[in-house]
């Protein structure tokens, strides 16, 4: 005979399950089999049980079990079928909707002028090198050609360090010529070097900060003459001002560490800043043909051996390129100017094809 109270309890829990919520599945689900549930009551009962009538208690009691866990899980199974459905209408995504800006940043213009001076020169196979901004007096000054008496020499113009490297004194690299120096001592010629950098001098006003970039060449073979200077840097000047018809000047100029000295000097209006026409002349390179001293220092033959070099400020182009007004703004942080002068990361410079 069946127990009445198990049938009982099998139809009335059968009958809540079914119409259960969530919340409340789980409440009957833990007064049923739980710890303390009635059927884990009736199953702990057997024990003290004796055998034989364990025996077919035992089996009405675990087939009352079996029933119930498969209400439990069927009725689960159709309430999370349900919230499911229930998300997927309520929480469709509209594709057409306008994606939220996302904040990013910008490149900084000192950064996008040294990005595109090596592009340049790098379709003109420059190799792009750089070196320790801390040097020491030979590699700064006394391989260039630099006299000891010299103003550059001077503590008011170059920051010099607390410190010596071997026994020469040890300075913040006023040029990045030094990494030539290097390069020259370590490499056999042909050498063709672009050297972007930062560089430190003891100034600073509305046109100098104590740091700032540059951009040194150095090009170095047999028969290297002043026409490959001039044709390298007119290519170089119209491909970064983006102009193919841009004026460009060589004048005499004096450099200890060049011979012959060349400033070159570019059209633009003094008037309206416009650079590439007017009849004014703007200096912007300084350039020469590398002294037979500064061969000779790093243990290259100057009879067999020329070579042209020339160096540009990165914050002045950069001044002229974008009309930026004052020097001091690249390095302040304010986010309007960065956000403003800033560069998009997928931004294509706009160069001129020439090269
Ligand atoms: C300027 C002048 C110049 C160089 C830099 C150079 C480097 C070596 C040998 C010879 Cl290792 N020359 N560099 C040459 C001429 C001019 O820069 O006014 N820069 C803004």
């Amino acid at each position: 005979m069946p127990d009445p109270d198990l049938t009982r309890l099998r139809t009335e829990s059968e009958a809540a399950i079914l119409g259960a919520d969530a919340p409340a599945l789980e409440a009957l689900r833990v007064g049923l089999l739980g710890k303390s549930g009635q059927i884990t009551a009736l199953l702990k009962a057997l024990g003290i049980m004796d055998p034989e009538a364990r025996k077919a208690r035992g089996a009405e009691v675990n087939e009352l079990k079996s029933a119930i866990t498969a209400a439990l899980e069927a009725r689960k199974t159709v309430l999370d079928e349900a919230a499911l459905n229930a998300a997927l209408t309520a929480e469709r995504i509209d594709i057409s909707a306008p994606p939220r800006p996302e904040a990013s940043g910008t490149i900084h213009p000192i950064s996008r002028t040294m990005e595109e001076i090596a592009a340049i020169f790098g379709a003109m196979e420059f190799t792009i090198k750089d070196g320790p901004d801390i040097e020491d007096d030979w590699y700064a000054f006394g391989a260039l050609n630099i006299p000891s008496h010299h103003p550059a020499r001077a503590m008011m113009d170059t920051f010099y360090l607390n410190a010596s490297i071997g026994n020469r004194p040890a300075l913040l690299r006023p040029h990045t010529s030094s990494v030539q120096i290097r390069t020259m001592v370590s490499e056999k010629p042909p050498i063709r070097i672009l050297v972007p950098g930062r560089t430190y001098r003891s100034d600073h006003d509305a046109t100098h900060s104590p740091m700032f970039h540059q951009s040194e060449g150095l090009v170095i073979g047999e028969g290297i003459t002043l026409g490959h200077l001039k044709g390298c840097l007119i290519d170089f000047l119209r491909a970064f001002f983006d102009n193919p018809n841009l004026p460009v000047r060589f004048r005499a100029s004096y450099f200890p560490f060049t011979e012959p000295s060349m400033e070159v000097d570019i059209g633009w209006n003094r008037k309206t800043g416009e650079i590439g026409a007017g009849g004014d002349w703007l200096e912007i390179l300084g350039s020469g043909m590398v002294h037979p001293n500064v061969l000779a220092n790093c243990g290259i033959d100057p009879r067999q051996y020329q070579g042209f070099a020339f160096g540009v400020g990165i914050e002045r182009i950069t001044m002229l390129k974008h009309g930026i007004a004052d020097l001091r703004l690249f390095y302040e942080s304010d986010i309007r100017w960065l956000r403003h002068y800033g560069f998009s990361p997928l931004a294509p410079a706009a160069l001129h094809e020439g090269i």
